[in-house]
């Protein structure tokens, strides 16, 4: 009975994220059940996203959403109520449509998401079903723990420090289960804390935006060296247990054909001689942004040369949109897709780029943003569509840790969904 019911109400509210700016929260109902989503938000935001509404003016120094939340309140909730949860794919069209923007700048992506994610979660608890079991069933995929990729230093826009590259991160992919897997992750992350205090100071243990450390550092190989140490330090094996990665976020230190990474100009191909270099030297499994994001070209340069071994995820390049990821599969730029729901706007868009990465044979992983709320929305999401790798920040801050800790749940209660280890990376692994 109760999966005929539909939308009654739809509300927005501004609430703030991890880093205290406002975002958009919504709350809907049914007149039975009574759901809720939050909306993340980014720092280094690609130039092609969809728009982040905010009001300008004084308010959060012009941060405010309350334009956003009369959208979801006014526009939105008039056009949706009435539609049953179910009906996802015309809710978001429906909203889409009433934008009519391509970027969705006249409602803004934070309003129009919000209500997509809501949607979602209310059309899982009529059918009685976990959210993440919702997706499976939309997605005819069986259900995949992730292997998480974990941000245990942070530089760029993301620290105050002088590391140009935004994230480093580490990747247990040589565990049987996500507990396993977790548990490495976060006594290296310990292992890491203590190594920093030691050499550089309790101050060089102090977070970024998603939780990792910010130490003094100066290069880039300085931190994996670091990182490396770490995991060694807590008994594990770099670059077979435990692996390193990086999100260069490259379109954040390039200007005018030039990156200036660590102090240095390079040019591309000096910037790919680097990237060959410590991905052989720290046994890297993944590299994101590697490039700016309009080089297409560069990017499929680089998967030309190292992506049999190596991970290339896209992620600004991209912006999880479909027409974006299209050219990227016909110049074969990379070999991944990173998957942010706000980057596009809606959980249809969402699952058909998903969809078009997967089927192209490259890996997509699912993200959370630099600034996010406690909202466990992708964890699920990312076990429903089974695409096996998900990358939400270090083992550490509340924000960070209701993903990872809802993982842990969906295992714990779901022992048979499993945990797929390397074989979410589909490579050769360098030797
Ligand atoms: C990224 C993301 C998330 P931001 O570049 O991959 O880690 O950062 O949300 O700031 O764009
Ligand atoms: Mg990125």
């Amino acid at each position: 009975m109760q999966e005929s019911q539909v939308i009654a109400t739809v509300r927005g509210m501004e609430i703030l994220d991890s880093r205290g700016n406002p975002t958009v929260s919504v709350n809907m109902s049914d007149g039975m059940f009574t759901v809720s989503a939050a909306v993340p938000s980014g720092a280094s935001t690609g130039k092609h996203e969809a728009l982040e509404l905010r009001d300008g003016g004084k308010r959060f120094g012009g941060k405010g959403v309350l334009k956003a939340v009369q959208n979801v309140n006014g526009a939105i909730a008039g056009a949706i109520s009435g539609f049953s949860p179910l009906r996802q794919t015309d809710i978001d069209r429906k909203m889409i449509a009433l934008d009519g923007t391509p970027n969705k700048a006249s409602l803004g992506a934070n309003a129009i998401l919000g209500v997509s994610m809501a949607a979602t979660r209310l059309a899982a608890a009529q059918k009685h079903t976990e959210l993440f079991s919702y997706f499976s069933g939309i997605t005819g995929s069986k259900p995949l723990l992730p292997v998480p990729l974990l941000n245990v230093i942070n530089g760029g826009v993301h620290a105050g420090g002088d590391l140009s590259v935004q994230e480093f991160l580490i990747v247990p992919a040589g565990f049987h289960s996500l507990r396993e897997a977790l548990t490495a992750a976060a006594e290296v992350y310990q292992s890491l804390k203590s190594e920093l205090k030691a050499k550089h100071g309790a101050s060089s243990t102090n977070v970024g935006d998603e939780g990792g450390f910010a130490p003094p550092f100066k290069t880039t190989t300085e931190a994996l060296g670091a990182i490396r140490d770490a995991i060694e330090g807590a008994g594990y094996l770099a670059g077979k247990e435990i692996f390193l990665a990086i999100d260069a976020a490259s379109s954040e230190f390039y200007r005018d054909g030039s990156y200036f990474l660590d102090g240095k100009r390079l040019s591309v191909g000096e910037l790919t001689d680097f990237y060959l270099s410590i991905a052989k030297d720290f046994k890297l499994i993944s590299i994101e942004d590697p490039f700016d994001e309009e080089s297409f070209d560069d990017f499929a340069s680089l998967t030309r040369l190292a992506g049999k071994k190596l991970q290339i995820i896209g992620d600004d390049i991209y912006v999880t949109n479909t027409a974006r990821i299209r050219k990227g599969i016909e110049l074969k730029s990379s070999n991944a897709v990173l998957i942010k729901l706000n980057q596009i706007g809606t959980v249809t868009e969402t699952l058909e780029s998903t969809k078009m990465t997967m089927d192209a044979g490259m890996a997509a992983v699912v993200s959370h943003r630099s600034g996010e709320t406690t909202d466990t929305f992708i964890a699920d999401m990312a076990v429903g569509l089974a695409n096996g790798q998900i990358k939400t920040g270090a083992p550490a801050r509340g924000e960070r840790v209701a993903k990872y800790n809802r993982l842990l749940e969906i295992e714990e209660n779901h022992p048979e969904i499993p945990f797929p280890g390397l074989s979410a990376f589909r490579r050769e692994l360098a030797e």
